[in-house]
């Protein structure tokens, strides 16, 4: 792992970005930098399921720590996924490699809603476990804990699986306006324990997944899904580490999506970080965008694009560099490594 520029997590560059302090250069990390890009992943997963690695601390510990020792990242992120709390809490999902999260069940009804189990804080020992032996691993460098916000969550439970268009979701969203808000309820609760043992255990931020929120309009989202994504950000109470909310498509939501209780707001590539910085407002750092597509393309436009990227975030109170999205599975894990290196070369002091 190359040298960290601080002591302690605490003050790390990523901790100190997200709050708007002075920084020793811009931190970077990537949206799913744990994962398939990743050949000694690949290796490692093998014949495992999915959720069953995200249950295991000594695949975890490992997973999250590969990224951090290959490209010299500045924060680690907690290999699991978004819908494990549910899995821990007994719903019937698996994840079907190439396509995603699969639910046995879909919630279609007022009387799904109120069958949904809800988690036991009891139950999400592993996960404490990993989390600390994680701390102990990464020294200086920061841990994200991360969780699905409320509505993402509801997108997989309703539909099923991932879909393009949520027309499920948002059909049951106007149509079982009382059920649609105990769903979210039920959601924000058990992410929000998710991310409370995560940070308990000694994670130094926190990422709220919105994946999907990008398809509502902004009175849907400030009336029927931000209270609930508040709520999760609330359960963590007064426990003292930056928040980040990200979402796709969240060009039109930018304002409201900090207004939940964000420290940053995560960008898509899809707006200038000097645009988004104004539509966020002064109070708040950014965490983005470059075009996880832009990857595979040729080194010289990757180099334009980062450049671009990092002088766009100079508008923002602070910048956390990052992609728009998650790392795409044939990304040529050099160029993260490559990415990682530009970024830190072009704004040490
Ligand atoms: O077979 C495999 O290797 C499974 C692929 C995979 C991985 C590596 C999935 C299935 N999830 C993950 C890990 C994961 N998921 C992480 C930790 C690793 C990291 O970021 O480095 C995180 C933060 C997530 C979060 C997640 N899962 C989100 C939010 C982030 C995003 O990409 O928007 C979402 C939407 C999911 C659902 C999900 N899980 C897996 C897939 C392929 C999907 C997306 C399916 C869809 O298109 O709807």
């Amino acid at each position: 792992m190359s040298a960290p520029a601080s002591a302690s997590p605490a003050d790390s560059d990523l901790v100190r970005a997200a709050r708007g302090l002075p920084v020793s250069r811009t931190p970077v990390w990537f949206m799913r930098q744990a994962g398939r890009s990743l050949p000694e992943y690949r290796e490692l997963r093998a014949g495992t399921k999915m959720l069953d690695a995200c249950q295991d601390p000594d695949l975890i510990t490992e997973i999250t720590l590969q990224p951090v020792r290959r490209h010299g990242v500045d924060a680690a992120i907690f290999f699991s996924d978004i819908v494990l709390p549910l899995v821990v809490a007994g719903v019937d999902i698996e994840i079907k490699p190439g396509i995603g999260p699969v639910i046995a069940d879909p919630v279609r009804s007022v009387a799904d809603v109120d069958a949904l189990p809800d988690l036991d804080p009891a139950q999400l020992g592993f996960l404490e476990t990993a989390v600390r032996r994680l701390v102990g691993e990464l020294g200086a460098t920061p841990l994200i804990g991360f969780a699905g916000a409320p509505f993402t969550l509801a997108t997989y439970l309703i539909e099923g699986g991932p879909s393009k268009e949520h027309a499920r979701t948002k059909a049951f969203m106007y149509a079982e306006p009382e059920a649609w808000s105990r769903l979210l309820q039920k959601l924000s609760v058990s992410s929000s324990t998710f991310l409370r043992t995560q940070v308990d255990a000694g994670a130094s931020a926190v990422q709220l997944f919105d994946s999907w929120a990008g398809v509502l309009s902004a009175v849907d989202y400030a009336e029927r899904v931000l209270p609930h994504s508040r709520a999760v950000f609330d359960g963590l109470g007064g426990r003292d580490v930056p928040r980040i909310h990200f979402g796709v498509g969240t060009g039109e939501l930018l304002p409201l999506i900090g207004d939940a209780g964000a420290d940053v707001v995560g960008v898509d590539w899809r707006l200038p970080l000097d645009e988004a910085a104004r539509r966020v407002g002064p109070g708040r750092s950014l965490q983005g965008n470059l075009d996880p597509a832009v990857l595979l393309a040729d080194r010289e436009t990757v180099d334009r694009e980062v450049r671009r990227v990092v002088e766009q975030g100079k508008a923002a109170r602070g910048h956390v560099f990052n992609l728009g999205h998650g790392v795409l599975p044939d990304t040529d894990p050099g160029v993260l490594t490559h990415v990682t290196e530009l970024v830190h070369e072009l704004t040490s002091a």
